[in-house]
């Protein structure tokens, strides 16, 4: 079963994506997703310059020697724009090879390991009041966990609030450069604790709480945030502090029992493996698209599950409806599956990516197709053009730049 093309595909139904579609000699198509945002034409670069050229011709049915081919021949290994063109590759070779033998990929993943995958939803509001509103209606969608997030008293605009526009927040000031957010962490410290107070206060005890501090704070900040949340049992904090320095982890883990999420930045098993094997965090948020594809995704939650160490796998909107599907088959089948995250994505995106994933009872599911059960119209998506776009920068009141 011989790839006989490789074509690589960038739209933007609302917002950029990159897709790789290989085909073999008797006509089985797969889909890989290959979106970095923010650096979207770099990996179809990576991939239309440097692997397709690689793939054309190559058995699709041999997936981890293909994966070893282009990660070891690479000489340059991991990085983010690498494993993501890796990533694209690998997840469409599954996609074939489900396709190839009648049978969803969880069904090559081991089957099911639950029956459905539990997910989370996003909640935000300019105010707590606003938030504990917006979270109660996110629970009457059907969901049995919530990210909450809320504006901060002080500040213009932060992490994860909408302006009421669906991606408002991101709005830049020139349209194809970053829009610019101001941040303080005294300020922000400030309020949370106050919304998780008040969200259990109105919502009880039973509802999976999230947050996402989006890499803001120090340790010792962390530890304080983490401390302050504790009688308020969050499901997790996520990305507390910025984690290229795995060991900072420790010393939020010596004073703190709040639950803690990393890895959505993540491109290889490296970048965690001492968080993962000091047990420095709870929940490892690799993706498929952005972590060498199922391959690579799933060695990571196998060295997480020896460490009790769950998945809960990034699944923003600029992961496409193809690594989403990929995602709930890996979520299916692993046995330490903790969270999914699912922010549905637009219905223009959804248009130019049919596919098989239904939302019901908190849960989604990646039904029963053959392969990953998710296309693409290409058609469709060449109406929507590239249109570059950048993830906004962030700087403290004093000017100096901070994480975003
Ligand atoms: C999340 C993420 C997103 C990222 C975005 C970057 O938890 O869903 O932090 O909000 O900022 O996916 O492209
Ligand atoms: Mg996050």
């Amino acid at each position: 079963m011989k790839i006989a093309d490789a074509k690589v595909i960038v739209c933007s139904p609302g917002r950029n994506f990159v897709t790789l579609k290989l085909t073999t000699e008797d006509g089985i198509t797969g889909l890989g997703d290959a979106t970095l945002n923010g650096r979207e034409l770099a990996v179809a670069s990576y991939l239309q310059e440097h692997l397709v050229p690689l793939l054309i011709g190559r058995d699709a049915r041999r997936i981890e020697e293909t994966w070893h081919y282009l990660y070891k021949g690479a000489y340059w290994r991991r990085g983010p724009v690498t494993m993501t063109a890796i990533a694209a590759v690998d997840t469409a070779l599954w996609d074939i090879q489900g396709k190839g033998l009648g049978v969803p990929v969880y069904q090559l993943l081991g089957g099911r390991a639950r029956d459905s995958v539990m997910v989370y939803g996003h909640a935000n509001g300019q105010d707590v009041a606003a938030t504990v509103e917006a979270v109660a209606r996110t629970v009457a969608a059907g969901y049995r966990a919530v990210r909450a997030q809320c504006g901060v008293p002080g500040l213009p605009d932060t992490y994860g609030v909408g302006h009421g526009k669906p991606g408002a927040i991101y709005e830049p000031a020139v349209k194809g450069m970053p829009s610019e957010s101001v941040w303080s962490t005294e300020k922000y410290l400030e309020v949370v604790p106050k919304l998780f107070a008040k969200l259990r206060a109105e919502l009880g005890p039973d509802l999976h709480l999230l947050h996402d501090v989006h890499h803001r704070l120090t340790p010792i900040e962390a530890a304080r945030l983490g401390k302050e949340l504790e009688p308020h049992h969050l499901f997790w904090l996520e990305d507390p502090v910025p984690a290229e320095l795995q060991e900072g982890f420790r010393l939020i883990r010596q004073h703190t029992v709040t639950p803690l999420a990393t890895g959505e930045v993540f491109s290889s098993i490296y970048d965690c493996q001492q968080l993962i094997t000091e047990q420095l965090i709870d929940y490892i948020r690799t993706t498929v698209v952005h972590a060498g594809g199922l391959t690579h995704l799933r060695r990571i939650a196998h060295l997480a599950e020896l460490h009790h160490v769950r998945t809960g796998a990034h699944g923003a909107t600029d992961l496409s409806p193809v690594c989403l599907a990929a995602a709930l088959h890996f979520d299916l089948s692993v046995h330490n599956f903790g969270i999914q995250e699912y922010m549905p994505h637009s219905a223009e995106t959804d248009r130019v990516f049919p596919h098989g994933y239904r939302f019901s009872d908190g849960a989604l599911h990646p039904g029963e197709a053959p392969g990953l059960g998710v296309e693409i119209d290409e058609a469709l998506a060449a109406t929507f053009p590239y249109d570059r776009a950048y993830l906004p920068t962030n700087r403290k009141l004093d000017g100096t730049v901070h994480s975003w």
